[in-house]
């Protein structure tokens, strides 16, 4: 007989974790996202769908992270890792949205039992879950809802403890590549750190050792990796570590963290005294997948440095180490970027090199830059990476250089590869990359930035009554609804010299974003408040949120 949901066991365990009536749960951007208080009935049924999406795998291990990355303390969130370590496959983000919207534990059966119908489930497989939290309050009771789903299937579990998202998404594809020809590293913490330090220590062998780097936590997460990495790192690198209060309520993500570096364009208050002209800093945001970099101007001014410097940056040194390894008739670079680039960064890259443009959210970047021999992620968010492609790391692999300047840029792209997380962004992995390319440029952030100039930009958020009228298409670039506002958008940004600005729903808070570009600072703004306004009057936003600009 065919191998049967433990129904009994689900439903007794569901009875103790019951959905809310009022909500609605959405699958979004970067899986559920919401207040903590209010998760408990999503994350029992994340913890079923994670025990079916490893039996649909044939047993494969798969990850779930339970944060709320840069939003606010009080809320928290989960989304499932993939066994390449990759962002859950798109067709079953609706799965996990119509398990978490069941309305009683009967209905949860039922929508449980028509995803194994639908995706053609084997219940005999095994189903194997690693899982992780941030540091949030909300997180072990979350956990422990997490771990009554996972009971409730029949999952075999590893808890992975208190780290960052990265670090869970290495350990996903390091438990799944183990004894493979694409092993990934040690499925530990510490075959993580040993992997990343040991290729950083090797690129910037030979090369003086950069000022010591500020690094800014977000009171969160990735202050534990930090702390972990500097024995591995030895006197290669050192840090000076801030906001690193993990245990302070409401310290997460509040006046500090990438979010804040991008969204404010300011240096967070906590560092204000820290950095002085001429040196480099950086901020993390609250789960350690996000880096934003800056640095201090010879005025003392703060300068900041994001994910599209980071991608002009890191993009170039590797072209150049393709071409001096002799490998640019085999290997292409490529570069992916949303709507959020600054025009200068689309610009500077797009003469070098093919540039695409997708939606916002990590899994649109990663899967445009697979079709890449060496994709180049980033958003201006600070969150990406890079990626080789199997055939490409293939060629690096076996290709025997015939001069000594080839061997020498082999072997940097080779120490790259272990280098790079090449899972998702990564924070910490993504600071050894740039601090790498800093020490072979002997770059400071003065000549970094100076790669091309930013356009003055602005970023504002609204609050409207129903997000869900927001639809986009070209990338996120233009509204398709509400009906005619784009229109209005158009004629508006005309009047703005080199004026560009989009407006699209938040895929992780309930807000509407705007954003916008222009040739001076003042006009970049005065756009950005123009279309808010219009975004607000349209739709009839809470008066509460008007933007205050135009009240
Ligand atoms: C998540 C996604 C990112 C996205 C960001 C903001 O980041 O992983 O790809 O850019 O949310 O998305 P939105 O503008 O739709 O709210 P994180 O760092 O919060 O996981």
């Amino acid at each position: 007989m065919a191998a049967q949901l433990p129904l009994d066991d689900i439903a007794r365990l569901a009875d103790l974790h019951p959905k809310p009536g009022h909500i609605r749960f959405q699958y979004g951007t970067a899986g559920f996202r919401t207040l903590g208080s209010v998760l408990d009935s999503v994350l029992f049924r994340v913890g079923v769908l994670a025990g079916l999406r490893s039996k649909k795998l044939d047993g494969k291990t798969i990850g779930v992270m339970v944060t709320a990355s840069h939003n606010p303390e009080p809320d928290n969130g989960v989304k499932l890792v993939d066994p390449r370590g990759e962002m859950l496959e798109a067709s079953w983000e609706a799965h996990a949205t119509s398990l978490a919207n069941a309305a009683s534990t009967e209905d949860f059966l039922q929508a449980v039992d028509a995803v194994v119908k639908n995706a053609k489930i084997d219940l005999s497989k095994p189903a194997k879950v690693i899982y992780a939290r941030d540091t949030r309050p909300s997180g072990p009771s979350l956990v422990a809802s997490l771990e009554d789903g996972l009971k409730a299937i029949g999952a075999e579990t590893r808890d992975a403890g208190v780290t960052t998202t990265p670090i869970l998404h290495y350990l996903v594809r390091a438990i799944n590549t183990k004894g493979t020809s694409a092993e990934y590293g040690d499925d530990s913490e510490d075959g993580y750190f040993k992997k990343l330090s040991g290729a950083f220590k090797q690129l910037v062998s030979g090369k003086p050792a950069l000022p010591p780097l500020v690094v800014d936590c977000a009171n969160g997460v990735g202050a534990n990796a930090v702390e972990k990495i500097v024995p591995y790192l030895g006197d290669s690198l050192t840090f000076i570590p801030h906001n690193t209060a993990t245990a302070t309520p409401g310290a997460l993500n509040n006046a500090c963290g990438a979010d804040y570096v991008k969204t404010t364009q300011k240096l967070p208050p906590s560092l204000a005294n820290e950095l002085k002209s001429g040196e480099r800093g950086c901020s993390f945001d609250g789960d350690a997948d996000r880096l934003m970099y800056f640095y201090i101007d010879a005025r003392n001014q703060f300068r900041m440095l994001d994910g599209d410097k980071i991608a002009a940056l890191v993009a170039g040194f590797i072209v150049e180490l393709v071409k001096n390894a002799g490998l640019e008739e085999k290997i292409r670079v490529g570069i992916v970027q949303t709507a959020y680039a600054n025009g200068s960064s689309t610009k500077y890259l797009a003469d070098r090199l093919p540039v695409r443009c997708v939606p916002t959210g990590v899994k649109h970047l990663h899967h445009a830059a697979e079709h890449f021999n060496i994709g180049v992620y980033f958003e201006a968010n600070g969150h990406g990476t890079v990626l080789f492609s199997p055939e490409t790391q293939g060629t690096l692999a076996s290709y025997e250089p015939s001069t000594p300047a080839q061997s020498t840029a082999l072997k940097h792209l080779r120490n790259l590869v272990q280098l790079i997380n090449q899972t998702v962004g990564d924070a910490l992995s993504d600071l050894l990359l740039v601090e790498t390319v800093l020490a072979h440029k002997s770059y400071s952030g003065v000549e970094w930035d100076s790669l091309y100039v930013d356009l003055p930009n602005r970023l504002v958020k609204v609050l409207v009554a129903d997000v869900r009228a927001f639809q986009t298409e070209d990338a996120e670039r233009r509204l398709v609804s509400p009906r005619g506002l784009q229109g209005k958008i158009d004629a508006l940004v005309k009047r703005y010299e080199g004026g560009r600005s989009f407006v699209r729903p938040s895929g992780t808070e309930d807000v509407v974003r705007v954003y916008a570009e222009a040739v001076m600072k003042s006009q970049a703004d005065e756009l950005a408040f123009r279309v808010a306004g219009l975004v607000y009057d349209e739709t009839g936003g809470d008066p509460a949120t008007r933007p205050k600009e135009f009240l």
